[in-house]
């Protein structure tokens, strides 16, 4: 099969921009294929350290395309500011012409942003804890039928149509909040970086994807937040506006089901989650605070702090159905070096019943987790390059793991650089 889908098991910031990074030379073609730059995919190559948000994570290799799809949402000035800072540290991907987008991929408005903003202010203390990107919005009227799409930037009546959604968002802004803070500015920049990104190559991107696999070539889809974050299967309301499973990777690039080949699902040797919404194993002490220190855990967009908490095995086995999972990735098993003991959740405690998978009702009905004790390693694994070197004890905790999901962990990721990754099967 010609497309593999990599995509986030948990509720995001796994690490899939380094694995699609150090998968990238294999294939010809990275795409994006949802969320926008809500997402942020850190890649450490050779001492410097790259944050992407809407550009797909192949772009540091020579023969590899890459795709923003159609089921990606785009803010112009955020592109236009990942593409200026890529340039400036010697990327320059209009040079290269490494970099296509998709005529169908919605674009984010500054309104996107100001109605997102309004949203979570209304919402009060039950905020979805949105990057404030505006993706919810986006989405909204993707869905409604009133969206902008990319192509629409070459028409001659670019300007009206958007100048007739923009009335819209401020009437319904006006009548929400009576009051529209001022966007003169952003829309400024849109206009700007609307004219810049025009000098990409704009693409029916469902043609070229498909074209790919018609010559044999290789196509990875690259996913952004995680399974816990779906829009149909996450936790709802406290989701992103997409689909983040394997189903997004046809939607969002138009190819069948039957192209799919391996589904490689990443996750973390423990959890993270930032924003709102139920987290059945999330830590709120010491320990907690230690994982997020150790681990670095604050967004890669937003600088937010992330929650953190053991990993969770019922959500893990979801995602896993929810997706296919072929193969398994665990990065971060470094930062669990020096804890004595970890902890894996195995079911809950649920309305005085022990269940083993996700509750309707995990926002509004606690979900307590009933923890397996494992013991842990005090290697230091960042230096680790070979397969002998691996601590008996991590083994065991990737012998479990690999037994409870029943899916192998191909990958073991020991630090954010490209060559911190070793190949376990
Ligand atoms: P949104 O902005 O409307 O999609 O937010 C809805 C929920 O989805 C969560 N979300 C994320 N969770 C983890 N990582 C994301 N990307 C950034 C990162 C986040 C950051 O790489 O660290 O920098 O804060 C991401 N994007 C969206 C979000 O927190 C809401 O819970
Ligand atoms: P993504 O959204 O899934 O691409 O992940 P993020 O980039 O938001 O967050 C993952 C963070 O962990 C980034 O800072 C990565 O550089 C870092 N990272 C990835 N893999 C590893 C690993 O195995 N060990 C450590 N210590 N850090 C990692
Ligand atoms: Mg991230």
């Amino acid at each position: 099969m010609a497309v593999d889908v990599l995509l986030g098991l948990q509720w995001g910031d796994e690490g899939k921009g380094k694995i699609v990074d150090v998968l990238s030379a294999g294939y010809d073609l990275i795409a994006r294929f949802q969320g926008g730059p809500n997402a942020g995919h850190t890649l450490e190559f050779e001492g410097k350290k790259f944050v992407l948000n809407t550009i797909p994570s192949g772009i540091f290799f020579d023969n590899t395309m890459n795709l923003i799809g159609n089921g990606v949402v785009i803010d112009p000035i955020t592109l236009k500011k990942e593409l200026d800072k890529l340039r400036d540290a010697g990327h320059d991907l209009l040079a290269k012409n490494n970099l296509m987008i998709a005529k169908k991929a919605h674009l984010i408005l500054p309104t996107h942003q100001l109605l997102d903003a309004a949203s979570e202010k209304k919402m009060g203390d039950g905020k979805i804890g949105s990057t404030l990107k505006g993706i919810g919005p986006t989405y909204m009227d993707k869905t409604g039928r009133n969206g902008l799409r990319i192509g629409d930037i070459t028409l001659p009546d670019f300007k009206e149509r958007y100048q007739k959604l923009v009335d819209k968002h401020t009437a319904m802004l006006q009548a929400m909040y009576g009051e529209v803070a001022d966007f003169s500015e952003r829309e400024a920049l849109f206009f700007e970086a609307i004219d810049f990104i025009k000098q990409f190559p704009l693409v029916d991107s469902e043609h070229l994807v498909n074209n790919y696999i018609k010559e044999g070539k290789k196509v990875l889809a690259e996913g952004a937040q995680g399974a816990m974050l779906d829009i149909d299967f996450g936790s709802y309301p406290f989701v992103t506006s997409s689909n983040t499973t394997a189903a997004g990777a046809c939607t969002g690039l138009g190819i069948a089901p039957s192209q799919i080949g391996d589904v490689i699902g990443i996750f973390k040797a423990y959890c993270t989650r930032v924003g709102g919404g139920p987290f059945p194993t999330e830590l709120n002490d010491e320990t907690g605070e230690e994982l997020r220190r150790i681990g670095h855990e604050f967004g890669a967009t937003t600088g937010r702090p992330r929650r953190t908490g053991w990993i969770d095995l019922p959500a893990l086995k979801y995602a896993i159905m929810l997706n296919g999972v072929t193969q398994l990735v665990m990065t971060k098993a470094d930062v669990l070096s020096g804890f004595d003991k970890i902890y894996a959740c195995t079911h809950y405690n649920y309305l005085g019943e022990q269940i083993d998978y996700m509750p309707y009702d995990i926002c509004s009905v606690d979900a307590h987790p009933v923890l397996k004790e494992i013991d842990g390693w005090n290697e230091d694994l960042t230096g680790i390059t070979e397969l002998n070197e691996i601590p008996e004890k991590l083994q065991n905790y990737i012998d479990y793991l690999e037994a409870e999901l029943g899916v192998p962990v191909k990958w073991l990721s020991v630090g954010p650089d490209r060559k911190q990754t070793l190949v376990l099967h």
